[in-house]
């Protein structure tokens, strides 16, 4: 086969995200006060993988001098982590903390001298204690403490940071917290996992509605992990499952967040479940009016569908579950032999089809792509680097779509992988490494870059790959 040259634009984004809790470290220094993950930590650490809590990552806080040095050296023109709540107001809704404000700013700013633009997202799964002793996303005070906290970002870093995101992925604390528990509180309650979601939409609009009255430069986004919802067969109740997925987890964000309204099918089912949120006067309005910029969007995976064979299970304890079961295995795909979700590489492009079809071709980019593996050890050379060539494979199939995509119109504008150094993973710690860096936590956090990270270097550097 001849070789090809997969150019993509020279101002094209490439960087790579992360996020506070799973990357700063000095989670109880500086002043930061308690999130869920401190405190779910020290009542149970047996949940976490290796018992390895949030204090244990790669100590950005630290080291971020010395890593936004790398980001620089990996060829990183934009990076995205986030702010974390409980470090900037220790008990959600009160004083700011100065230490923490000097810390933010100094990251940006040192960013921002090595050419490297500050994406900034508010919201990466880390609530403070307090505020879920409140009732966290299921309780209106929250939704007003975090427009507070939001505004309080732009003032204090609005001369630094030019993209700012609401969310990253809030389908999944929803899911953690509600449905399935793999977040605290763990409480499996559909009613309030619903009441959570809309919550968070609402807080997202009002943000977005604080940002514009500020008068703030740039632009504000969302970020939402989109799982094309594939049917196992066109059998009308196979096609219906699938539909009902995509209503749950893709639309139930997507379509507030880009058009300013739900999914009328979606509506229509909470209603006849007896599971629609409490709405108040004046919401749905703020939400219509204040929609995205800019949409990223974080792909791993597809979800594969098929409707539940003896329908409707109606003392199923979650809903989505009555009507369809989702599975990974599929006779004749790729599966992550090295950690075992499943690789559908056009899955990103049927997203940004979608994305350009049915919202508008809205200004877009993948924003986390990635794969994790485990016993990543295995793979190190004599010289202590780690060879990951699978890595680059997937990196490589999955932006070929990518560009197929720009290359039709579509308004994608740049490509982060999930993630700069391995990091800690929430329950799972560090079980699955997705690093372009890997991390040595038994030798003072020492980096070393992956082969992965080289081959990224040159792709930063070119703008493109040749395959
Ligand atoms: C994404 C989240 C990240 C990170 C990643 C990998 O959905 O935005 O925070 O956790 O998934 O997850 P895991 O380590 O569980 O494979």
């Amino acid at each position: 086969m001849t070789k090809q040259f997969y150019q993509f634009p020279k101002d094209f984004w490439w960087g790579s995200a992360s996020s506070a809790t799973q990357m700063e470290g000095a989670a109880h220094e500086g002043g930061k006060g308690e999130n869920i993950w401190d405190h779910w930590y020290k009542e149970e650490p047996n949940r976490f993988f290796d018992e390895v809590g949030p204090e244990n990552t790669s100590n950005f806080y630290h080291q971020y001098k010395e890593d936004i040095q790398l980001m620089k050296e990996l060829g990183h023109n934009s990076f995205r982590p986030s702010i974390s709540w409980s470090r900037l107001i220790p008990t959600g809704d009160g004083e700011v903390n100065q230490e923490a404000v000097r810390f933010y700013r100094d990251a940006f700013q040192t960013m921002r001298e090595n050419g490297i633009e500050p994406f900034i997202n508010l919201y990466h799964f880390d609530m403070p204690m307090s505020m879920q002793e409140k009732g966290g996303w299921t309780s209106r005070e929250v939704v007003e403490a975090y427009v507070r906290y939001a505004k309080i970002c732009f003032e204090q870093f609005g001369d630094l940071v030019t993209k700012w995101f609401t969310h990253n992925e809030p389908v999944v604390p929803v899911e953690g917290q509600y449905l399935y528990g793999f977040h605290y509180p763990a409480e499996l309650d559909f009613k309030k996992g619903v009441q959570a979601g809309f919550h968070a939409v609402l807080a997202g609009a009002k943000a977005v509605q604080a940002f514009r009255d500020g008068g703030y430069a740039g632009e504000i986004g969302v970020i939402l992990n989109l799982t094309p919802s594939y049917p196992r067969s066109q059998h009308p109740e196979d096609l219906k499952a699938a539909h009902i997925a995509d209503l749950f987890f893709n639309r139930s964000f997507l379509d507030p967040f880009v058009k300013g309204e739900f999914p009328e099918d979606l509506v229509k089912l909470l209603d006849e479940e007896g599971f629609t949120p409490e709405v108040l006067e004046g919401d749905l309005e703020l939400i219509a009016n204040n929609t995205v910029d800019l949409l990223g969007i974080n792909y791993y995976q597809p979800r594969r569908i098929k409707a539940k064979e003896n329908m409707p299970n109606l003392q199923a304890p979650f809903l989505p579950e009555r009507f369809f079961d989702y599975f990974h295995e599929m006779h004749g795909r790729k599966m992550n032999k090295y950690r075992g979700w499943e690789i559908y590489e056009k899955g990103i492009y049927d997203i940004l089809v979608n994305v350009r079809e049915n919202y508008g071709n809205i200004p877009c980019f993948i924003s986390e792509n990635g794969m994790g593996v485990e016993d990543e050890g295995r793979f190190i050379d004599e010289n202590g680097q780690i060879q990951d060539d699978y890595r680059i494979e997937f990196y490589k199939s999955h932006l070929k779509w990518v560009h197929k995509a720009l290359e039709e119109g579509t308004n994608v504008k740049g490509y982060h992988v999930w993630t700069f150094i391995d990091n800690w993973s929430w329950l799972n710690a560090y079980k699955n490494r997705y690093g372009l860096i890997s991390l040595d936590l038994n030798n003072n956090f020492k980096r070393t870059i992956k082969k992965s990270g080289e081959w990224y270097r040159s792709v930063s550097e070119q703008s493109g790959f040749e395959d």
